[in-house]
């Protein structure tokens, strides 16, 4: 096994795969990534964006992971996009910095004992890219904007190079199995019921703009700490591809931030003109409904933490696989041995046979089953905390970064909200979730323990109603002329890369 971060090799933009891993000194991995992209290319044509396939869309590129210009922008067509290999430049002094193998120096190979760990890993990252785009695929048909049309394909694209680069790693450093792997990704498919992506909030619909805003402000949200995490990796290619993927990923988290942004403020314009908090016969989308879209991709986007106690993420940090975020910048021993974290925990009441998920974690939380005798719903238990070991807690303690990086939206938001004295809030960490302590429990918004029935009784105070989605669906007409904005979100403060707002954006 080398260890120690191999070195920095220059970019190749016209090898057939950019990229500046050396790729054309290893005719073999070559070989294999070129017999891969076809299929790649098959998968962009059937299950990327649905439209506009054959048209110039003024997108960035990756050609370089220098601290100046690593991007270039152009009008390309999508499937000529040059989706490209590109790690972070290396530093050949970088040590492992968390867990039992602190201070040694990091591999550039697999070690053979965390094979299984970081392969999973790897396709777990990997799976969500592809899912992504292909839960957007609709959404070009009712962009509310040139701007944002382009933004949505720019989001794709660029998860489109985050699966390259998994699928990279896979196959230079897994084998036949990784090359298996990789041909998987390909075949798993968001919602589909034999075939589904692994983990659930990638198998939900995103079937309107609104629930692109959110997606890109909560789920990708995940991504960005999930990456962060893993860009502290001792294994160096998976840190140094994962450093690179979060110079595109902020760009994705500024189209969930902007767009939900534009949203509330677009709200707040027709409350003000019209003097009525109900907007919707305006065009609008009213404060409820946004409340309620809110608590939806928030929880759904809990649950991708995982389980708030953990063995597999105390091994992957004790491994020194996958570490916290900013790990660097904490002051603590990162090795964690005797430090103890405070979780969520439900106190059951006496007498009562636990939550549906206690063996699974997975029932839905609007379901009943196995939650104990009727007579035991009155009582449903309170939601207190417990100290449990710091290692064990590692998805919790990131969900807690995760947790205080999005309120910082909504309070950005709520200064807007201010002067119609609206506000938008964060449901408690138990509302609604499907992974974990809180799994098969009904947890209001406020964070009580309630009964089935009482939550049952409640949610449409909570979740998008269908009168909300209908609302919303109806909002959803495209607007292609450069400059113009549908009626339900304001205009983008400034374009994109100094670009007017009233670009062509897209050329149709
Ligand atoms: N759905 O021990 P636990 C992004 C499974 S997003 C279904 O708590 P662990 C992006 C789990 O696999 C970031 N299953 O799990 C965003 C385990 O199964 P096994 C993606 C789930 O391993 C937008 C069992 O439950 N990257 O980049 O500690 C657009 C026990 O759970 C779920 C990563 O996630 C779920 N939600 O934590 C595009 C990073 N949660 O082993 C892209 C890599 C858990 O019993 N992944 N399970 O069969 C990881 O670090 C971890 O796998 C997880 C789960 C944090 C996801």
């Amino acid at each position: 096994m080398s260890s120690a971060a191999q070195p920095n090799s220059p970019v190749d933009q016209a090898a057939p795969i950019p990229n500046n891993v050396n790729l054309s000194a290893d005719r073999r991995l070559a070989r294999a990534l070129e017999s891969w992209q076809p299929k790649f290319l098959d998968w962009w044509r059937d299950m990327g964006p649905v439209a506009h396939q054959d048209h110039d869309v003024y997108l960035r590129t990756a050609v370089s992971v220098g601290r100046e210009g690593w991007a270039h922008f152009d009008h390309v067509k999508m499937p000529e996009y040059r989706w490209g290999i590109f790690l972070a430049e290396a530093d050949p002094e970088r040590t492992i910095g968390f867990g039992d193998h602190i201070g040694e120096p990091v591999w550039s190979e697999v070690p053979g004992e965390f094979r299984s760990d970081l392969r999973r890993l790897i396709v777990v990252q990997g799976d969500t890219e592809p899912a992504s785009v292909e839960q957007q695929r609709h959404l070009c048909h009712t962009a509310p904007s040139l701007y944002d049309l382009r933004n949505l394909f720019q989001v794709n694209v660029e998860e489109g190079r985050h699966l390259w680069a998994m699928v990279y790693l896979l196959h230079r450093h897994f084998g036949r199995d990784g090359r298996d792997e990789a041909d998987e990704l390909l075949q798993r498919h968001s919602g589909d019921t034999d075939n589904p992506r692994i983990l659930g909030a990638f198998n939900e619909r995103t079937p309107d703009w609104l629930s692109f805003f959110m997606f890109t402000y909560f789920t990708d949200r995940d991504g960005k700490f999930q990456l962060a995490s893993l860009a502290e990796s001792g294994f160096d290619p998976l840190a140094r591809t994962c450093q690179f993927m979060l110079k595109e990923e902020a760009h994705h988290m500024f189209v969930g931030a902007g767009g939900v942004g534009r949203v509330v403020q677009r709200t707040v314009e027709l409350m003000r003109a019209h003097d009525t908090d109900d907007v919707a016969p305006y065009g609008g989308v009213n404060v409820g409904t946004l409340q309620r879209y809110i608590n939806l991709h928030y929880s759904v986007s809990l649950d991708l933490f995982g389980a708030e106690t953990s063995t597999n993420a105390a091994n992957y940090f004790a491994g020194g696989l996958k570490g916290r975020f900013a790990e660097s910048a904490r002051l603590d021993d990162h090795r964690l041995h005797q430090d103890t974290l405070s979780v969520p925990w439900v106190e059951e009441p006496v007498g009562t046979a636990g939550p549906a998920g206690a063996g699974g974690d997975r029932k839905p939380a609007g379901s009943d089953a196995g939650r104990g005798p009727p007579g035991a719903r009155a009582l449903p238990g309170v939601i207190g905390e417990r100290r449990v070991p710091a290692l064990s807690a590692l998805n919790a303690g990131l969900r807690n970064d995760y947790v205080e990086d999005c309120q910082k939206g909504l309070d950005r938001w709520n200064r807007t909200l201010g002067a119609v004295g609206a506000e938008l809030r964060l449901p408690h960490v138990g509302f609604h979730r499907q992974v974990g302590t809180f799994a098969g429990r009904h947890v209001t918004t406020d964070g009580r323990l309630v009964s089935a029935h009482e939550w049952n009784a409640r949610r449409s105070s909570w979740l998008p109603t269908d009168a909300d989605r209908d609302h919303v669906e109806s909002l959803m007409r495209p607007v292609s002329e450069r400059g113009k904005m549908a009626s339900w979100v304001a205009a983008p403060a400034s374009g994109i890369h100094a670009r007017p707002t009233d670009f062509d954006y897209v050329r149709l």
